[in-house]
């Protein structure tokens, strides 16, 4: 009976390091650092779209960060940096939910890339951009990125809220579960 507890336990080891890990830092935004998100900070010019926790919606338990807007200029939640390997591909995903998003606005991930001198690689890539409006529950979006050239780290990865003049009161985008995970 020992042998056999040792094979299951061996196999459920080797299950484990099978799954990729994801490279985001409380993608799940269950860690708090005090008052405040661990790992994650409000970021984003406009003064008329604020971010927030929210513990009544989420995905997953305890909380999922909340972006409300109506104004032009985007706002989102940033995570610090993630290394990564040049010419690997890595899953982006998010789950996301949406109240009254206007025609136009657009919700999605955005980051940098740098290379090891920390030097910014191009311009900012969106690897996903959801722009189609209106309301949804719980919603799975995701995307492959294969990493340039040279490029080291992702920088200001962001969830964001990017609303446009056209966009309704009081729209919101809740996320949970961001996670960055190499391809296998
Ligand atoms: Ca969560």
């Amino acid at each position: 009976m020992k042998i056999l507890n040792f094979f299951i336990v061996a196999f459920l080891l080797f299950s484990a390091s099978l799954k990729s890990q994801n490279l985001v830092t409380n993608g799940d935004f269950s860690e708090m650092n005090g008052s405040k998100l661990a790992n994650w900070s409000p970021s984003g010019p406009s003064s008329k779209v604020t971010c927030t926790l929210d513990e009544s919606i989420f995905r997953s338990a305890p909380r999922a960060v909340k972006i409300v807007g109506d104004s032009v200029g985007w706002r989102g939640w940033r995570n610090s940096e993630i290394q990564v390997e040049a010419g690997k591909t890595y899953n982006i995903s998010f789950y996301a939910k949406a109240n009254s998003l206007g025609k136009g606005t657009r919700i999605g991930i955005s980051f940098t890339l740098k290379n090891a001198s920390n030097e910014n690689i191009g311009k900012p890539v969106f690897p996903i951009i959801f722009n189609e409006g209106g309301s949804f529950d719980w919603k799975l979006m995701e995307a492959e990125y294969t990493i340039p050239e040279g490029g080291a780290k992702i920088v200001a990865l962001c969830v964001r809220l990017d609303p446009t003049k056209a966009a309704t009161p009081d729209q919101t985008v809740w996320y949970d579960d961001v996670k960055v995970e190499l391809k296998k």
